[in-house]
């Protein structure tokens, strides 16, 4: 070990020798010295504080009720521009998941088949050491790592850094590939900047609400209360295969074929020119394109929308005639858009509708992507993965330069290409290019499509290293080293909300056992690779705020006038941008009022495709399309943290399950509640039917929350974001005592 310690920096080694002694956290917690948070320091003469809710994107806040500086309970903050005193269980019960027997409290290392405890230290020397005889033996990009969007966004940005500029990475990608690459290109190629224009104050202004591939009730049940506060009186369309609870509450709903949204907008956009209720005055000042699109348009006629879209024309009529007569319409979108083989384009002909009509800019109005994790926002901005720091191109030599001046580190290693994609790093490790992955808060052997491929494939791995709350995720069960982290409300930082409001998180409660803040995790990372150096200035997340600051200098996300945590704290959070110089009259502020883009020439553009047949449509083997997505507000994803809290258990079905409508259940001879297979022809699985109508015939539906899901669906990718398209693919279902 002592060899070892001479490759430190004074710092690292100073950190991993302090007493002789091994490194463990009470050294790391010393007060100060590495700002792991207010506690109990900040916080200890406190009654409560406030935070920002660490699972989704609406980002409610919150009042803790601190007792010697640590939470005893919570409460929704009503006084908090998100939510105004709501939360939904998930909020209600987010200090139960951190106290649970699964969590990871030491490092784990694989030995001879058997995860063994070991010190941090010689968790930290194995993960380098190994990682960098990969480096050596195959070059620097044959190690990558996973990020996500459910860390603050100070250590998303040390990731980030830390892995690309120091260790030398070239491939890094994230659980936001899963969710919002879709948006963010699209925005990115329109807008010229991945700009959400909305602010929630949006959803009570319109009087005509849209709501594409989207199911608020269930995914975004606060923004949803947004929703019900409205006084207009709204049309709220909803544009869903199935009828699910937004669709119900709705005054709209339209039972799109999966994947029929492409023909259906441009179907849209042609009645509203050929009917001349475009804002041709918005479109000439502000747009560039739309000659083409309304030429491209043009064939997707009235005549034809059925067939394709499974939508009557006089319907489709009335939803242009709504559009025409809104004088606020909204349109929103979430991952029944992004989550396809055309999402990009699809979300472009959403942002088209809301150009050619005038909708942007204006209270109620807006092409609005609604996020998914809780930082999945500050992931797109800050993560380093797709972007450079800030928002920024990798491919861009003066954006390199800027990254390396504010940094203060030599811009020849800032790597000029940007990241292979998720499944491109997946395809990657199983062609022997990538050796080595670091999965960072992302439990991708549940997530990830085509479940067998992945196994599979990170079987193949030479090291993997897994950073997470939990030791028994299904991630964590296939890595060779466990490095056990703190989780939301043990460590401080910030998170970036839907509405691109920047909320602060605090530390409440400590972590158990040795588990260290993802933060620290790095910098002893840093200091035992040996670029200790290059994080000289990264002491404690409020640091990096203010190098995130700087770092969005003149950037469409601009923060450089907010001042600090407190300065957040005291506004209710605050929205970017807010350049310097700049006072925050208004907190609910939405983009483009101005009506100038991002891009050169400050248009925003139109952008469109022909429409692709499904990845995979049914066959007669396989006659049924199986959508998937959230099945309640109780259910986080792969249910590491929500599974923990008999509260949210009681909430939602233990089981898996699938959705089949009466005619498919009665024409398979399936009862309620039976045990059925569902076979893809990946994989079978074992489900309980729920026969209901709020699916369509030939259509099922299963919730993404229980691990054996994802063996069914169907790698396809959008070729412009490269997000997985997991919400069709064909599969039939037979009875359990069938033989087939
Ligand atoms: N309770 C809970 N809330 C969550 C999450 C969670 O796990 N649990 N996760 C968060 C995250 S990360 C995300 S990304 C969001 C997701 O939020 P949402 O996107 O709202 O949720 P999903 O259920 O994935 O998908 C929305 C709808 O898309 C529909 N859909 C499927 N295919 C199509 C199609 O071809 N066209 C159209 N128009 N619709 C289609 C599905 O039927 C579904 O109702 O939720 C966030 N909120
Ligand atoms: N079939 C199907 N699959 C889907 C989807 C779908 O609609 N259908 N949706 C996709 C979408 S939109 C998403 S966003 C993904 C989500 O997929 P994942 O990101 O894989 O899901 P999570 O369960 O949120 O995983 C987060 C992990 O991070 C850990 N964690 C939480 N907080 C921290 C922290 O602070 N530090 C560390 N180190 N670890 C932490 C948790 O314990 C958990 O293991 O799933 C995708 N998969
Ligand atoms: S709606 Fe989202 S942010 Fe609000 S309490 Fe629920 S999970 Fe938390
Ligand atoms: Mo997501």
């Amino acid at each position: 070990m002592n060899s070892k310690l001479e490759d430190l920096g004074k710092a690292g080694r100073d950190l991993l020798v302090k007493r002789d002694g091994p490194l463990t956290r009470e050294l790391l917690l010393k007060p100060g010295q590495f700002g792991l948070g207010r506690l109990p320091s900040r916080l200890a003469a406190e009654q409560t504080t406030t935070m920002i809710c660490g699972f989704c994107s609406t980002g409610c806040g919150l009042n803790l009720l601190l007792k010697g500086g640590e939470a005893v309970g919570l409460m929704p903050a009503t006084d908090y521009p998100v939510n105004l005193g709501m939360a939904c269980p998930k909020g209600w019960e987010a200090l139960t998941p951190l106290r649970s027997p699964g969590r990871a409290t030491r490092p784990l290392v694989r030995r001879s088949g058997r995860m063994v405890e070991v010190s941090w230290e010689e968790a930290i020397f194995e993960m380098v050491d190994r990682f960098k005889a990969i480096q050596e033996k195959h070059g620097t990009s044959a190690v990558a790592w996973l990020g996500t969007g459910q860390m603050v966004t100070e250590e998303l940005a040390f990731l980030g850094a830390l892995g690309k500029f120091g260790m030398g990475m070239q491939h890094g990608d994230g659980n936001t590939r899963q969710c919002m690459a879709t948006a963010a290109v699209a925005y990115k190629q329109s807008f010229g900047f991945d700009a959400p224009p909305f602010t929630y104050k949006d959803f009570e202004e319109s009087d005509v609400l849209v709501f594409v591939g989207a199911n608020p009730c269930i995914a975004h049940p606060i923004m949803w209360e947004r929703v019900c506060k409205n006084p207009h009186n709204p049309a709220i369309v909803v544009v869903d295969p199935r009828k699910t609870e937004t669709a119900m509450a709705a005054t709209h709903h339209f039972a799109v074929r999966p994947k029929g949204d492409l023909v259906l907008l441009y179907t849209l956009a042609n009645l509203l020119i050929e009917k001349g209720w475009v804002d041709q005055a918005y479109v000439d000042a502000h747009t560039s394109g739309f000659a083409e699109y309304a030429a491209h348009v043009a064939k997707f006629t009235l005549a034809d929308v059925e067939t394709t879209t499974g939508i009557a024309p006089e319907r489709v009529e009335q939803l242009a005639k709504l559009i025409h007569e809104g004088k606020r319409v909204s349109l929103w979108w979430t991952m029944g858009v992004n989550q396809s083989h055309e999402g990009v384009r699809t979300a472009q002909a959403i942002i088209a509708l809301a150009l050619m009509t005038g909708n942007m800019g204006r209270p109620g109005t807006g092409a609005n992507s609604i996020t998914g994790q809780c930082n999945a926002m500050g992931s797109r901005v800050f993560s380093n993965t797709t972007n450079l720091l800030g928002g920024r191109d990798f491919t861009n030599e003066a954006h390199r330069a800027e990254v390396a001046n504010t940094l203060g580190i030599d811009a020849a290693h800032i790597p000029s290409e940007p990241s292979l994609a998720y499944d491109q790093i997946v395809e990657a490790i199983l062609a022997g290019k990538i050796r080595g992955l670091w999965v960072v808060a992302t439990n991708p052997a549940h997530s990830w499509i085509n479940q067998a491929h992945l196994h599979d494939v990170f079987k193949r791995l030479d090291c993997l290293v897994v950073q997470d709350m939990y030791h028994d995720t299904e991630t964590a069960q296939l890595a060779d080293i466990v490095l056990p982290a703190a989780g939301w409300g043990e460590k401080e930082g910030t998170f970036i909300n839907s509405e691109r409001r920047i909320g602060v998180v605090k530390r409440v409660c400590r972590a158990p056992g040795e588990a260290l803040a993802d933060f620290h995790i790095f910098q002893l990372i840093a200091e035992a690779w040996g670029v200790g150096d290059m994080f000289r200035e990264w002491t404690s997340p409020e640091a990096v705020f203010q190098i995130l600051k700087r770092l969005s200098k003149g950037r469409p996300c601009d923060i450089t006038g907010v001042v600090d945590y407190e300065a957040l704290d005291r506004a209710g959070g605050i929205q970017w941008p807010l350049p310097e110089g700049e006072t925050l009259a208004d907190n609910e502020r939405r983009l483009f009022e101005d009506g100038r883009y991002f891009t050169d020439d400050q248009r925003a553009k139109f952008l469109l495709a022909e429409p692709r047949p499904l990845p995979e449509p049914v066959t007669p083997a396989y006659p049924l399309l199986l959508l998937t997505g959230r099945g309640s507000s109780a259910q986080w994803h792969t249910q590491t943290r929500t599974k923990r809290s008999e509260v949210l258990n009681k909430l939602a079905p233990r089981e898996l399950y699938v959705e089949v409508s009466n005619s498919d259940a009665r024409a398979l001879g399936v009862k309620p509640d039976e045990l059925v297979n569902v076979v893809s022809q990946r994989a079978s699985v074992q489900a309980r039917a729920f026969v209901t109508n709020s699916v369509k015939a030939g259509e099922v539906f299963m919730p993404m929350h229980y691990e054996t899901m994802n063996r069914l669906t169907f790698a396809a990718f959008d070729p412009y974001s490269r997000q997985p398209a997991y919400k069709a693919c064909a599969v039939k279902i037979t009875k359990i005592n069938e033989v087939d």
